[in-house]
């Protein structure tokens, strides 16, 4: 079988050639390509709207975010202030904003570190959802807050809302660390140690791992395992890395607190 050969039909008997038109050539156009000064002035105005525009999506904030979580009344307010202050007052008033502000930390007056974004959310339940903002904003660190002494009645919404930091999308994939911090030390023997709060802490979030497992990938989870599906949680094989301190807002002993800011924003 002869192979078919696609050709151009022959032009009409009598028909005139058909008028093929040259590619019309244009002496090359004086383009901003050529002229340096202007070439850079666009760049650095292209700088510029770009720089503008990753500040006012608050690019200039992310990367330096250290979050004060936990609930209601275990002392985060307390300690907002005795970062930035050096100083705290007594008097609980439960906040019903997010404290939120941009320091070096007071003990480290004269040293010229790094200022960091400290954000305070309240543990009010109903506030809590403030944390998402930030937690995917590419928060460096979590200071999870709790009272040692009035620890056990609220134990199971405590390990509810650990649990619920750890499954945050933004926490989970960073793999943020995270410090629980163990309030009011200055109790004496009315606060825990820092032992029993974490052994309780981890039998209640492996409760809800089993109870809660089949949600996550759902709602606001994230479907990265919390810790080896094979092994009971514990802090130690935890996804995030979950260190543990004693400290007091109110005595200023919060030392473990800046230590752990400072690992997770370095001070030069
Ligand atoms: N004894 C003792 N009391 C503290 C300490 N830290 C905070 N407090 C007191 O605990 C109470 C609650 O402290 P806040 O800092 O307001 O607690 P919070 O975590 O901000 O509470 P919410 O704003 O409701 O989430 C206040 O009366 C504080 O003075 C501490 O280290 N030791
Ligand atoms: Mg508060």
């Amino acid at each position: 079988m002869d192979p078919i050969v696609a050709s151009s039909p022959p032009p009409m008997e009598g028909s005139a050639a058909p008028h093929l038109q040259e590619p019309e050539t244009f002496p090359p156009s004086s383009s901003m390509l050529d002229d340096p000064g202007l070439l850079g002035t666009v760049i650095v105005l292209l700088l510029l709207l770009l720089a503008g525009a990753w500040y006012v999506l608050g690019g200039s904030k992310s990367g330096n975010t250290v979050i004060l979580a936990g609930p209601s009344g275990s002392g985060k307010t307390s300690l907002f202030h005795r970062l930035r202050d050096g100083s705290t007052h007594n008097d609980f008033v439960t906040s019903m904003e997010v404290n939120d502000d941009t320091f070096a930390l007071s003990s480290e007056k004269g040293q010229a570190a790094k200022p960091m974004q400290v954000v305070d959310i309240p543990g009010n339940p109903r506030l809590r959802h403030k944390l998402e903002k930030h937690a995917s904003g590419g928060a460096r660190g979590v200071v999870f807050l709790v009272d040692s002494a009035d620890f056990m009645p609220h134990i199971r919404s405590t390990a509810e809302y650990l649990f619920e930091v750890l499954s945050n999308p933004g926490i989970a994939k960073a793999r943020t660390p995270v410090l629980l911090g163990c309030n009011k030390s200055d109790l004496g023997a009315k606060a825990h140690t820092m032992d029993f709060i974490r052994k309780k802490l981890e039998k209640e979030v492996e409760l809800l791992r089993g109870t809660r497992g089949a949600l996550q990938g759902g709602g606001n989870m994230v479907d990265v395992p919390l810790a080896n599906p094979s092994e009971p949680f514990t802090f130690a094989n935890c996804r995030n890395k979950i260190s543990i301190a004693t400290v007091s807002a109110l005595k200023d002993d919060v030392g473990p607190v800046e230590t752990f800011m400072r690992s997770c924003i370095p001070a030069k």
